[in-house]
């Protein structure tokens, strides 16, 4: 393969997850021990743009419109942080009933609502039926399509312009890159706004965040690579945010079509520099972590097995689909997993088998256990379920180091 950004051939591979089912192909009860299409999970790093990427390419399609039921409300820490973001970009860019903000990936429509509900006109692009529809059940209105340059020059030919774009959570699932900024920057007015979030691959790393690897994840993106990446579509990055709480390190860019780096950005870039993210030795050893990584949790759980403890799992996520698949666990050792996703409830586990439930049942089944599948959440978790905790249940967090809380 050639590199997703650069077109440089052969990037270094570092991690080999192994043949895994999609992470979001949650399986019908009807359908559970039937064979599930696998793909190899390998991810490499390009000397030439310091792009992280995984090797294999399955069909968007696949990934994003027969697969894919997460709903971005069912997370309150991650709609909160969104309508903070909207708040403070209607009034830092002075948005109002002329203004156009268009979120690529709007999902079901709850950061876009928050502009309509302060008065500036939103459009929603996303791929997704079923959150298509929330979001336009809502009032957002939304195509349901995948966004690239094509559909930007269809939208600027009928006269349409962006004064801000989102795009949160998409950059990494796209495995057309160039063609995804490209059509940004077609849409973007000359004075106009990107911000981008995404994990970011230093704390992926660092924090052995092994999980957070899945085929809907082209892409792992530092500061130095989306500077290179945007850069070819003359667009710049000027600013940088860090939130460490968010999926495990999200990082936002503030990208314009003006060359005017802040020195928070400069700061960052000379920081992932100094960190050797434009080393290959940086990313060198993360296989070998990872397999300690994954052989550790599996011998906490056996061990707990052995002593007759009963584990169940929390988040049907596409991260716990990696974490249950490449480490092997099966409902021998977690026996069920909960999810407040009520479209996830009642499917089963790609590859794993754990069947989905209402996360009330941790009170009336009452495992010993809990490993969080969903680790990023762990301070929302925590309070929801107090109850549990206070009667003695007990957390399990899986990355950077298995431990029992
Ligand atoms: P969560 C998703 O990954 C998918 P996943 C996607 N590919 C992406 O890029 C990242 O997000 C950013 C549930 N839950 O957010 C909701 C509870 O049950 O870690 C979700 O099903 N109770 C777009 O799937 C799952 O857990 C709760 O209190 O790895 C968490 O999935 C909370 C907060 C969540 O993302
Ligand atoms: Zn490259």
């Amino acid at each position: 393969m050639v590199c997703r950004s650069c077109g440089r051939p052969d990037p270094q591979p570092f991690l080999d997850l192994g043949h895994t089912p999609l992470a979001d192909a949650l399986v019908k009860p009807d359908a559970v021990g039937r064979p599930e299409d696998r793909f190899p999970l390998v991810v490499a790093y390009c000397p030439r743009c310091h792009l992280v990427q995984i090797t294999e390419e399955v069909p968007q399609e696949r990934l994003f419109v027969d697969n894919y039921l997460y709903f971005s409300s069912f997370s309150d820490i991650v709609t909160s942080h969104g309508r903070a973001h909207a708040d403070n970009l209607v009034e830092t860019r002075g948005l109002g009933a002329d203004s156009l903000v268009v979120e690529l990936a709007s999902n079901d429509g709850y950061l876009l609502r928050r502009f309509l509900d302060a008065g500036v006109p939103v459009l929603g692009i996303d791929p997704a039926p079923d959150q298509a529809a929330a979001a336009i059940a809502q009032g957002v209105p939304t195509l349901t399509e995948f966004f690239g340059i094509a559909m930007a020059e269809r939208l600027r030919s009928n006269g349409t312009g962006a004064d801000v774009i989102i795009a949160n959570n998409v950059m990494a699932h796209v495995p057309d890159l160039n063609g995804f900024v490209a059509g940004m920057a077609h849409l973007l007015n000359e004075d106009g706004l990107i911000t981008v979030e995404n994990p970011t691959v230093q704390d992926l790393i660092d924090h052995g965040e092994f999980d957070t690897v899945y085929h809907e994840h082209f892409c792992y993106y530092s500061c130095l690579s989306v500077d290179a990446l945007v850069r070819r579509h003359g667009l710049f990055l000027n600013d940088v945010e860090y939130f460490p709480e968010l999926h495990g390190g999200t990082l936002r860019w503030y990208i314009e079509k003006r060359d005017a780096p802040t020195e928070r950005l400069a700061e960052r870039l000379a920081h992932e520099r100094q960190a050797g993210l434009d080393d290959f030795a940086y990313y060198a050893d993360f296989g070998d972590r990872v397999e300690g990584i994954k052989a550790d949790l599996l011998a906490l759980l056996r061990d707990l097995a052995d002593q007759g403890r009963t584990v169940a799992g929390y988040g049907a996520a596409a991260k716990g689909a990696t974490l249950l698949n490449s480490v092997g666990i099966g409902t021998d050792l977690v026996a069920w997993v909960v999810d407040r996703n009520t479209h996830k409830q009642g499917l089963h586990m790609p590859g794993t088998n754990q069947e989905i439930r209402d996360p009330a049942v941790l009170l009336t089944d009452a495992p010993d256990h809990v490993l969080l599948l969903a680790w990023n959440h762990i301070a929302e978790i925590r309070v929801q379920q107090e109850e549990y905790l206070a009667r003695g249940g007990r957390f399990i967090v899986p990355v950077p180091t298995p431990k029992v809380l």
